[in-house]
Formats: structure tokens, C-alpha cells, sequence
């Protein structure tokens, strides 16, 4: 295993299932704007991008992470993913950073930003020991970044021109080839918008995987009106679950992260288990911090994972049976990298491609949350939405399922499967698909989204 990315939640498909990130909001402002981006909207609720609660001084970061570092064994990383620009606010964002490197040296320090400051910091970044940077790169044409976004500051001054957005791709590049060659790991994420750069993903791949990229991580467009972004009040349509995963597919020869969660900006806790409420200034206000720095514990949790993994390497159990075909599989689990959780608990689902034996996470696909209280519900059949979350699975390999909603699994066409409790999920889903093919299940046909919306 990588042992720059072992303990990575983002960085480590497996490292996110022991793993945990903490976000400090420390950077407000920011130096574009993006057409999908509207960081007033704020809702404790909701999780994605520019989300926050509240927003921080360095020193009330730092105590933040004082607290967390001794309730939080399994906490890894720290990172600054705005709600605005890291690199759009340095002060603040290199202040907290050197903070916290004082007090724990243990943590890996991850940043994420669009880029066009890049140039100017990627020095202090490296001399900082930040590990890991994001970088969002949408496009790398001037002409599709108009679209995008609705200004860059270059110079001093906010502008959409042909130019301007040439000097901000331009500024992406040259950032990201400095990280590179000071051996810092990058990661782009990019924002699938449909029918503005979904075609242009697969050469983005290519070219970032040539330019020394550790991982690219697609995203969907977040689109509702009701955020107030410019394209969410347009009306612009998010990208299908299939669409995204054919996308990833069609940019697999780039090592692909499908496990995101779009987290907020004051994200606590491993991906999908946000624990950010805890840590508030509020919730915080009456507890004195503590002065051990919880690094016996971190060093502790890191021991067992490493003996669990071992462990469960030694058993055979990761070895994975001979398979083929391009089945979709739907599994659930509440961590460590097992089948351990109930069809009916599962908020969100891993989806993985099982071909030729080998099992390829492309999606972690959320069941939407239903209850908006009475007005919204309408009593509508939660069962239906879960039903719908998984649609287009061959089968969903789970802890157990209930009678009523294993057949309503069957008459939708997919399988349950709960006879592999507590076994590796890519075994699980690897083993699920080799029983659809000996019974001479059909594998998906590889009909990519894109295609069939563009009537091709
Ligand atoms: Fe945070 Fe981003 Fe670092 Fe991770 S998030 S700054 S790399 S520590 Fe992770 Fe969250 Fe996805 Fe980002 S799940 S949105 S990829
Ligand atoms: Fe929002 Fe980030 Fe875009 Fe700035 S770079 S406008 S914070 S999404």
C-alpha cells in the first residue's frame, strides 16, 4: 500500500473505510465564481461544497482540532476546503496550517482550491509539509470556461473575457506541474456538467494523468434552484447516476476516486459520517481544550487497522473468484470495508463494475433523504426511492433484508444477496456477480448515458 495515501480517506478508496478528514472553514472569500457555487446558502442539513455553519479564525481552528484529535482516533487528515478559496484567503489558510503542523505533527495537512493562486504558493505549500492538494479543473479551454464560470479576478479585476479565462487555465497548469515536481500528491476534481464539458472529461483525463496527477475525481453538478447558483436557477440539469459512472469509466485509464461525498467545508469524520455538529463553536464553548495532543490514540487505531487488514489479507478472503461480465453491483456497509450493514439502514450504496473478476468502485450513490416533514412527504413509499437509488443493479449484497423488500427487490431486477455477512466488499460483490453469470444473468450492455441522451 502507498504510504503517502494509506491514511488518505480521499486519496485511498480503502484508506476511507478506517479513516477520518476534518475540514476547518478558515478561508470565506474567493477569487472566481464558479456558475455552480453559491456559498450565502447555508443549511446544517445539507452536505456539499461551500456549506458551512460557521466560519473560523486560525486559533479557533486550532482548538477545534484540539478537541477533535482526542475524540477522534481514527482522524488522519486535516484539510482546508474553503468554504471560499484556500488560496484565495493565504494568511489565514497558511496561519492555520502552520498551527496545527506545530501541535500535530502526526496529521497530514490537505488543501483544495481552483487553482489560480497556485503559482504564487506553491512553495510555502511544500515548505509547510502539505501533502495533498485538490485542484478543480473543469476544463482546459478558454471558451467552455466562460460558461463555467462567471468571473476570474486576474489583475485586480473580474472578468468573463477570452483572456482572462486563458490566464486562469493557464495559472491551473503551471500550479499543478509546480506541486508535481515538488512530489506533493495532486487530485483534480472536476464538476460533470452536462452538456457543457462531459465531453471534453475523457481527454482532461489523459492529459492530467500525463502531467503527473495522482487521481482525478469527477463530481456531479449539485443544480437546484433553490441553492441560487447561477445554473441551479437556470434550471440546468445534474448529471444521472449512470451518466456520472459512464463518464468514470470512460476516464478509467486515470486512477479514479468514486467514493467523494461532496462534503462540506466544516466536514468532520469519515466520508459520509459527518460529525461536524460536535465540534461548533457553541457545542465547544464550555469545555476547556486539552492539552494531550491524542497522539497515542491515532497511533493505536493506525496499529489495529494495519493487524485487521493483515489479517484479513492472510485469510485468503480478499482473493477474488474468477468472474466476467459487466454486472453492476449494489453493497452496503457502515465501514471497515465489510458487508455489515441492513438493506434498510443503508443510506448510501457502493456501486461497483464487476468484469473479468476484478470489481471497480464507480459510484457511492445516496439514497435522498425523504423526510422533508408532512408538507413535503406526500406519503411517498421510502422503499421506492431506495428501490430507485440502485436502479440498473444486477444485485445488492447486504447484511440482511427484510421479506417485503427482498421481493420488491426481485421485481425490479435486482438480486439480494445476504449470505456473504462480514466478507470484503469487493469479494462480496466479485462472488454476487459470479452467481449471476452462472446462472446466465445477461451483464449490462455498456449503453453510456451520454449516448443515449444524445440520440446517438
Ligand atoms: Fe478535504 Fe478534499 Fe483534502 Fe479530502 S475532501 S480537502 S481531499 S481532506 Fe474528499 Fe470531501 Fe470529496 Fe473533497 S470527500 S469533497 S475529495
Ligand atoms: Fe465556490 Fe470554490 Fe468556485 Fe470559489 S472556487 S466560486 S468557493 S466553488
Amino acid at each position: 500500500m502507498d504510504k503517502r495515501t494509506a491514511r488518505h480517506p480521499c486519496y485511498s478508496e480503502s484508506a476511507h473505510h478506517f479513516f477520518a478528514r476534518m475540514h476547518m472553514a478558515v478561508a470565506p472569500g474567493c477569487n472566481i465564481q464558479c456558475a455552480y457555487c453559491n456559498r450565502k446558502y447555508d443549511c446544517a442539513n445539507e452536505s456539499r461544497p461551500g456549506v458551512v455553519s460557521e466560519r473560523l479564525k486560525p486559533e479557533e481552528a486550532l482548538r477545534k482540532v484540539r478537541h477533535a484529535a482526542v475524540r477522534m482516533k481514527e482522524l488522519s487528515v486535516i484539510g482546508i476546503a474553503g468554504p471560499g478559496d484556500a488560496l484565495a484567503n493565504p494568511g489565514r489558510t497558511f496561519k492555520t496550517l502552520r498551527l496545527i503542523r506545530e501541535r500535530f505533527p502526526d496529521l497530514a495537512l490537505c488543501l483544495s482550491t481552483n487553482g489560480l493562486k497556485l503559482p504564487d504558493h506553491a512553495g510555502e505549500i511544500a515548505d509547510l509539509g502539505v501533502g495533498h492538494v485538490t485542484v478543480t479543473v473543469n476544463t482546459f479551454k478558454p471558451e467552455t470556461a466562460r460558461r463555467i464560470y462567471e468571473w476570474v479576478a486576474v489583475s485586480g479585476r473580474k472578468s468573463n473575457s477570452q483572456e482572462a479565462m486563458e490566464k486562469f487555465l493557464a495559472a491551473q497548469r503551471e500550479g499543478i506541474r509546480a506541486l508535481v515536481e515538488k512530489g506533493i500528491l495532486v487530485k483534480v476534481n472536476s464538476i460533470l456538467i452536462p452538456g457543457i464539458n462531459d465531453e471534453e472529461l475523457p481527454f482532461i483525463s489523459k492529459k492530467l494523468k500525463l502531467m503527473g496527477v495522482f487521481i482525478h475525481n469527477i463530481m456531479p453538478l449539485i443544480s437546484r434552484p433553490e441553492h441560487g447558483t447561477k445554473l441551479g436557477v437556470m434550471g440546468w440539469p445534474e448529471p444521472a447516476a449512470a451518466e456520472l459512472e459512464a463518464v468514470r469509466e470512460a476516464c478509467g485509464d486515470m486512477k479514479q476516486m468514486a467514493h467523494c461525498r461532496q462534503c462540506r467545508a466544516d466536514a468532520a469524520g469519515r466520508l459520509g459520517k459527518d460529525g461536524f455538529a460536535g465540534f461548533t463553536k457553541e457545542a465547544l464553548a464550555s469545555a476547556p481544550a486539552p492539552e494531550d495532543n491524542g497522539a497515542a490514540g491515532r497511533a493505536e487505531w493506525k496499529r489495529r487497522v494495519g493487524e485487521f487488514l493483515a489479517r484479513r489479507a492472510a485469510s485468503g478472503r480478499e482473493g477474488k473468484p474468477g468472474a466476467h461480465g459487466g454486472f453492476l453491483v449494489a453493497a452496503c456497509t457502515k465501514g471497515l470495508g465489510l458487508v455489515n450493514q441492513h438493506f434498510g439502514h443503508a443510506k448510501e450504496f457502493f456501486i461497483y463494475r464487476v468484469a473479468g473478476g476484478e470489481a471497480r468502485l464507480v459510484n457511492v450513490r445516496k439514497v435522498e433523504s425523504y423526510c422533508g416533514g408532512p408538507a413535503e412527504c406526500g406519503g411517498e413509499d421510502p422503499l421506492e426511492r431506495i428501490i430507485e437509488t440502485i436502479s440498473g443493479c444486477h444485485a445488492v449484497v447486504c447484511l440482511r433484508v427484510g421479506y417485503g423488500p427482498a421481493k420488491r427487490l426481485a421485481e425490479a431486477g435486482v438480486k439480494p444477496v445476504t449470505d456473504l455477512p462480514y466478507t470484503p466488499i469487493e469479494r462480496a460483490v466479485v462472488e454476487a456477480a459470479s452467481r449471476l453469470a452462472a446462472k446466465g444473468a445477461a451483464p449490462t450492455m455498456d449503453e453510456s448515458a451520454m449516448e443515449k441522451r444524445n440520440g446517438a
